[in-house]
């Protein structure tokens, strides 16, 4: 009798170890199994990017002997599983009591109850050589090779591609690890940004082009080595074509997956200062030579040059700004952004309209720094593919810090400022081990 139960078991997952092993015998004790696979949309959004293809990650569960079927799970919440197969059983590791996860718990036991089906956790296998495994995936995630192509993929499997400013190791391990779970949606970050803003900033210095290519690139250096999303680095203006081709390759060569170079010439002053300070837009003829250099300089299909438009900043208008994002692909940008520092977002939703009238492939970025209440689903609509929060992680940071430095100076001491500070066990908590 025991046979003809049916149990469900659900893998997110690019390698089976003993744990999972141990799932799928033990799932067999219960009757006949399907494993789930969970598709690559909804795995990047609470886990890892996947190494393999879904084709490859059902081969892998068939080629364990342990599956009855296999079939492809959408979501990460288990509704429409659930009703389709109405298992007796469900079999999952009992990792997911705690953390976001538990949010997937819940709701298999919501859905169980309903009719009567049980759930049944097996105890998580912590093994060295499980961690190991999980390690050496990290590790093949951050390689150049696997690195670099991300930023196209995603671009492929995200409707909108979340980015986050990162200007440290540290800001990189926040940018990487952070997942919530809201109203039964998971979400994390699938890029990072490294704004000229902010590594300038961390250095205390102005974002004039001050912080050279140099060092630059050990901030991007700190980042890789703690990290495996893709990098979308804030080229400023590009500098000298013949600096700006060099460039090309060492970022290409480091596994950076894109350059944004921006339409400005001379010494370069941050965008939201805007028509504040003096700034000069380059010619499109100058702009174009540029990009088309950096395509011919680059030796993978994967990099991404994107050209940024400047001439909403610089109140130039929408004419100018579509003229110039036209020519831009025209003369091989992978993507535009568009800036703005209007309040509301509507100059960025015309220009995004008008553009998408025209061009409906080239991806579009957008930053919503000034325009903050915007969301992504609304710039979605108006066809932007990839969002920027570029700056809000040191804007989060600086009056944090400077709060503690006033508390310690009128106390005299540290225990008031301490109620508002995280242990530092919590901080290197975040810190993988080698
Ligand atoms: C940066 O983050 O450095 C940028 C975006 O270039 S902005 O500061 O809005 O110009
Ligand atoms: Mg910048």
């Amino acid at each position: 009798m025991k046979s003809l139960k049916t149990v469900y078991t659900c893998f997110c997952t690019d390698v089976i170890h003993e744990g999972h092993l141990n799932i799928l015998r033990k799932a067999k004790e219960y009757g006949q199994v399907t494993v789930g696979v969970l598709c690559d949309a909804a795995m990047i959004k609470y886990n890892r990017f996947p190494t393999i293809t879904m084709d490859e990650r059902k081969k892998m569960i068939l080629d364990t002997g342990l599956a009855d079927a296999v079939m492809v799970q959408n979501e990460i919440m288990y509704d429409h599983v659930i009703e389709q197969l109405r298992p007796d059983y469900i079999i999952h590791g009992d990792n997911w009591r705690e953390g976001p996860e538990r949010a997937i718990r819940s709701n298999v036991i919501k859905n169980l109850e309903t009719y009567g089906g049980e759930l049944v956790e097996v105890g998580y296998t912590r093994s060295e050589t499980v961690r190991k495994i999980d390690a050496n995936i990290r590790e093949k995630l951050a390689m150049p090779e696997y690195r670099r192509k991300r930023l196209r993929q995603l671009l492929k499997l995200r409707p909108v591609v979340k980015t986050i400013e990162v200007h440290s190791g540290l800001t990189g391990l926040i940018a990487e690890k952070t997942v919530v779970e809201h109203n039964g949606e998971f979400d994390q970050f699938d890029a990072m940004w490294l704004s000229s803003l902010c590594d300038s900033t961390a250095k205390g210095k102005p974002d004039i082009e001050l912080v050279d290519m140099s060092s630059r690139m050990r901030t991007i250096d700190d980042v890789m080595e703690v990290t495996t999303k893709p990098i979308i680095l804030d080229g400023d203006t590009g500098g000298l074509v013949e600096h700006f081709i060099y460039n090309v390759r060492t970022l290409e060569r480091m596994g950076v997956s894109a350059v944004i170079i921006e339409d400005k010439t001379g010494l370069k002053k941050n965008s939201l200062f805007g028509t504040e300070v003096e700034q000069t837009q380059d010619s499109i003829e100058n702009f174009c030579h540029k990009i088309r250099a950096g395509k011919n300089a680059q030796r993978t299909e994967e990099f991404m040059i994107i050209a940024r438009i400047e001439s909403l900043i610089l109140e130039k208008g929408q004419e100018d700004a579509l003229k110039r994002a036209f020519a831009y692909t025209d003369a091989g940008a992978d993507a535009i952004m568009i800036h703005s520092r209007k309040k509301s977002a509507e100059e960025v939703f015309a220009f995004c309209d008008a553009f998408r009238k025209k061009d409906r492939e080239t991806p579009v970025v957008a930053v919503p720094t000034s325009y903050n209440s915007v969301t992504e689903a609304e710039l979605a609509e108006h066809g932007v593919s990839l969002v920027i929060y570029a700056n809000q992680l040191t804007r989060s940071a600086f009056p944090a810090m400077q709060d503690t430095a006033m508390e310690i100076l009128k106390n005299h001491r540290a225990l008031e400022a301490d109620a508002k500070l995280m242990p530092f066990q919590k901080i290197i908590s975040l810190i993988d081990d080698m």
